[in-house]
């Protein structure tokens, strides 16, 4: 049995690095929906159905663990899944909590009613599909009050970041960032909630300015992660070899995926 790591494309890679290097002997299978990429601009029944049918892929795979590294996915598809579809000895949990964990300093199975947090303006970067489902800001309110959060659709970032284009990169998020600071002119963090983000993570900062707190979703992913694996023993597999499928063409995605990490990565066919 191995932890599955499933995503929309290449982006559930910066999470899958942080993992491999935060819990360096537990075997990972990660899947790259890449047939079907972006899912940003999809609407929610087609990411719903696009993502449940990734993870049944991976449970073929031993996977009764998934987590959905696509901050897209997390937010139109995973409270559906758990509500809705997800058998009782399977789970999947996605990236959108360990980032607010992180902000409340509190843990998920933590129910007492939402407080009082220290941050109060949040400022939310992400891709227009993430943004509209306002799925961060529900998950928030279960947990803290008072917090103000203002959420920036990222158009263009993904893709240039995919096509390796630093200037349009850097070009877009500093455009970004100026237009929420021009709604909320002093964020006290940042919330970077695409997997591709954390690649441009120092243009974020630098565009924010040095008082920004950024919060960087793959590393708290992987913290939260052993957390979880600590509680729940029974997921962890035997084997060490971590394996990579995408739906897309192996050969194109492992260029890619090379070019996107900056080590090599061999793909096979889902
Ligand atoms: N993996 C997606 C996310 O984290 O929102 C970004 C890529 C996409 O499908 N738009």
């Amino acid at each position: 049995m191995a932890v599955g790591i499933f995503d929309s494309g290449l982006g559930g890679l910066t999470v899958l690095d942080a993992v491999a290097a935060h819990l360096p002997d537990l075997p990972l299978v990660y899947l790259g929906d890449n047939k079907h990429t972006p899912y940003g601009v999809r609407d929610a029944d087609d990411i719903f159905n696009l993502t449940c049918a990734g993870v049944e892929r991976l449970w073929q795979e031993g996977c009764d663990l998934v987590i959905l590294a696509c901050n897209t996915a997390s937010a139109a598809a995973l409270k559906r899944m758990q509500e809705t579809w997800l058998p009782e000895n399977k789970r999947v949990l996605g990236v959108f909590v360990p980032m607010i964990e992180a902000l409340t300093e509190r843990r998920w199975g933590d129910n007492s009613p939402p407080r009082e947090v220290e941050v109060k303006h949040v400022a939310l970067f992400a891709t227009p599909a993430t943004v509209a489902s306002r799925a961060f800001q529900r998950e928030l309110a279960f947990r803290a009050i008072g917090v103000d959060v203002e959420a920036q659709p990222c158009g263009g970032v993904v893709d240039a970041i995919e096509q390796g284009d630093e200037i349009l990169a850097e070009a877009l998020v500093t455009s970004h960032v100026e237009a929420l600071m021009r709604r909320m002119p002093h964020p006290q963090a940042a919330i970077l909630g695409c997997t591709h983000y954390p690649l441009v993570q120092a243009t974020f900062q630098k565009a924010l300015g040095p008082n920004v707190e950024v919060y960087s979703q793959p590393k708290l992913v992987a913290e939260s992660l052993e957390d979880y694996l600590r509680r729940h023993p029974e997921f962890i597999g035997a084997g060490t070899t971590s394996r990579f499928l995408t739906t897309g063409d192996p050969v194109r995605v492992s260029g890619k995926a090379t070019q996107f990490l900056r080590y090599p990565i061999k793909f096979e066919a889902a």
